[in-house]
């Protein structure tokens, strides 16, 4: 057996997988097995959910590592995502029951679409009650490689005690929270233990010729040809390692961190895979972005090449501060070598996906981009003192997290946050409190309802005042018509014979434009004509205060004799759920007054359904609550803006004045 290849750099694993999965649990006891320290939950049986990653920095049998442990709630979906792309290698973890598989269907689809290599990591089999050829048989549905067990549970009264490894044929009992116990192959497993080693061998050996040969020879491949096989395999995704275990006993965690080290891709082989050269001046990339009290800006990075000393100018910002971090605390490092993946202080001006390097700017790098928002809240600040330095607060914010949008509504006049979910709000919200002490009040967003009219009318408008010495008139007879829909507000003089001299009318049309900003029921009037026909004048009482004055008057009657209504925004909204959930997700559209335009399967998505519909954006608040709450949390939508109809029934309420 090799000790492990010679990779010298250090290589980074994401620990990615379902919500719940024990990704964080994995983690410890994988910095466990290596003997270094890590923070644990005060109670391990009530672990709070993973929101942010955070790393582990330890040596494994000689071999330095970063592992990273990932959110798994697709609320903080990017944030997993941009660890993903700087590992080497990503371990799926997932809930071994078959039950389990389809929650892991969409992030095995991400990382074979972003040809990121990966293993998968079956978790809980300490309280796994079915076979696992049902988990391997449900989750192979949702591969794009062929999925191969690698270890053999080994039963023992109802629970699995140890394993037998396919590959270096040795057999182990587990202990808890110690390494396992190397016994013999149980005499009563043998013969399955071949047919499952000839399944194994049988796989590896599509693609590899030689092996193939053995096989048909009848000649038994070695342990290291085996090895080398899947490490080639799973560089390629042509094939998927499985392996089991129980992160909570620490049960299969060794062996693990064996296929790792195995298995699992070099620095050199992401460089390659990413199109980065291995010749050229020092590079790294930014993954992550924070703000930490007087350490000021951290940035989460990899070093792709080279070696970073603090202090070092990077494209005109010096570099302030090298660290290790555990989430917490922060260690000083003097450098960064290649392929550490480390923190860097006070990168100004560096975003989050920048590439840097002490020579000039390098080329971008690949990064990816964030989902379009699903939920949404408007936020106001509980003390108008604390607008300012809220301003600024959602400036960083939006800096620190790519997956949030912040918009200030020119319709509405609210501050709105876009994110992924009610959770991924809450947190922005909670760290608005804790790190910047701003308190906000949080509401639905106001619906950006607008106004038209369903009828012409011909007013008049005239304004006659005498106070004193100087007087105020102006006379308008303006007709107002309804436009089509989407053709905006117009204004058309059709003035004759100077009944109002030319430099009087811009100001009719700014005054007509200026009352349609708010028409009977408090919103915008869109898709009217406003035609200047006809007025009056007086050569010392006229002006544009007045025809302004006139124009409005004119404008407030005839708007509200117009047979004026409400119109509220539809939106065009894609729906993408797994095909049993499709009737659920129509359903589920009717009855937030949806209008169903049809389904199909959705592009890329084998087993997935896009349904389609225009629903009214009134209806669309917490769409993503329901939808996620009745299709396991898979169900995602997305939106655009469509038209505007007019608002039928009671929940269109006018607005206060
Ligand atoms: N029975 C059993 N429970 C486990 C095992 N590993 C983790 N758990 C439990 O599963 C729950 C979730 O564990 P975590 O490690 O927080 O899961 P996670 O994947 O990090 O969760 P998120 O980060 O929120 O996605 C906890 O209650 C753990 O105690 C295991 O091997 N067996
Ligand atoms: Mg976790």
């Amino acid at each position: 057996m090799t000790e492990g290849r010679n990779v010298g750099s250090p290589r980074s694993v994401a620990l990615v997988g379902p919500y719940g999965s024990g990704k964080s649990t994995l983690f410890e006891a994988l910095m466990d097995a290596a003997g270094a320290a890590v923070k644990r939950p005060s109670d391990p049986r009530n672990r709070p959910m993973t929101t942010e990653i955070r790393l582990g920095h330890c040596t494994y049998l000689g071999d330095p590592w970063c592992i990273i442990d990932c959110p798994g709630s697709i609320e903080f979906a990017h944030e997993t995502r941009a660890a993903l792309e700087m590992a080497d290698l990503a371990v799926v973890v997932c809930d071994a029951s078959p039950s389990h598989a389809l929650a892991v269907a969409p992030l095995l689809k991400c990382l074979a679409d972003a040809a990121i290599p990966h293993m998968v990591f079956l978790n809980k089999i300490d309280r796994l009650e079915e076979g696992l050829a049902d988990t391997i048989g449900a989750l192979q549905a949702h591969a794009s490689a062929p999925m191969v067990l690698r270890q053999m549970p080994i039963q023992d009264g109802g629970v699995i005690s140890g394993y037998v490894d396919l590959m270096s044929e040795r057999a182990y009992r587990y202990r808890k929270g110690q390494e396992s116990e190397l016994i013999q192959i149980p005499p009563s497993m043998m013969v399955q233990e071949e047919e499952a080693r000839i399944r194994l061998v049988e796989t590896l050996a599509d693609r590899d010729d030689a092996l193939l040969e053995k096989l048909l020879d009848d000649v038994k491949p070695t342990p290291d040809e085996l090895y080398r096989d899947m490490h080639k395999d799973l560089l390629a995704g042509t094939v998927i390692e499985v392996l089991l275990g129980a992160a909570e006993n620490a049960h299969g965690v060794r062996r693990l961190w064996k296929a790792l080290r195995h298995d699992g891709p070099t620095l050199r082989d992401t460089a390659e895979r990413r199109l980065i050269d291995a010749e050229g001046p020092p590079l790294a990339q930014v993954f992550k972005t924070s703000y930490a009290g007087h350490t000021g800006k951290l940035s989460y990075a990899r070093v792709w090449r080279g070696t970073f000393k603090d202090g070092a100018m990077l494209g005109g910002t010096r570099l302030g501060g090298i660290y290790h971090t555990n989430g917490t605390d922060l260690a000083k490092r003097p450098e960064a070598v290649e392929g550490e993946i480390v923190v860097l202080g006070r990168l100004d001006g560096i975003a989050t996906g920048a590439t840097v390097s002490t020579n000039g700017t390098p080329d971008p790098l690949a990064f990816p981009e964030p989902d379009p928002p699903v939920y949404a809240l408007a936020i106001a600040t509980t003390d108008r003192k604390d607008d300012v330095k809220l301003s600024g607060a959602l400036h960083r914010l939006a800096e620190e997290d790519p997956s949030l949008v912040i918009e200030h509504s020119q319709d509405t006049g609210e501050t709105i946050l876009h994110g992924q979910g009610e959770m991924h709000l809450l947190k922005t919200i909670e760290h608005l409190s804790r790190a910047y002490g701003l308190k906000v009040a949080t509401a639905k967003p106001a619906v950006a309802y607008k106004e038209t009219i369903r009828s012409s009318v011909h007013q008049h408008g005239r304004l006659k005042r005498q106070t004193g010495g100087h007087g105020q008139f102006a006379d308008v007879k303006i007709d107002i018509a309804p436009r089509a829909r989407g053709e905006g507000f117009a204004f058309i003089d059709k003035v004759v014979g100077g009944a109002v001299p030319r430099n009087f009318i811009p100001a009719v049309g700014e005054a007509a434009a200026e009352a349609a900003r708010r028409g009977p029921f408090g919103y915008p009037v869109v898709d009217i004509a406003v035609t200047l026909v006809d007025g009056g004048f007086h050569s010392v009482d006229s002006s544009d205060m007045a025809f302004k004055t006139a124009t409005s008057m004119a404008m407030r009657d005839g708007l509200a004799g117009a047979d004026p209504v409400l119109l509220e925004p539809i939106d065009h909204v894609t729906v993408s759920v797994p095909n049993d959930y499709t009737a659920r997700a129509q359903r589920l559209l009717t009855g937030r007054r949806g209008q169903i335009l049809g389904f199909a399967e959705r592009t890329g998505w084998p087993g997935w359904d896009d349904v389609e519909a225009l629903v009214p954006e009134a209806e669309l608040h917490d769409l993503i609550i329901e939808l996620r709450s009745q299709t396991l949390g898979l169900g995602t939508y997305r939106k655009r803006f469509d038209h505007l109809a007019e608002a039928k029934g009671a929940e269109v309420k006018p607005k206060a004045a």
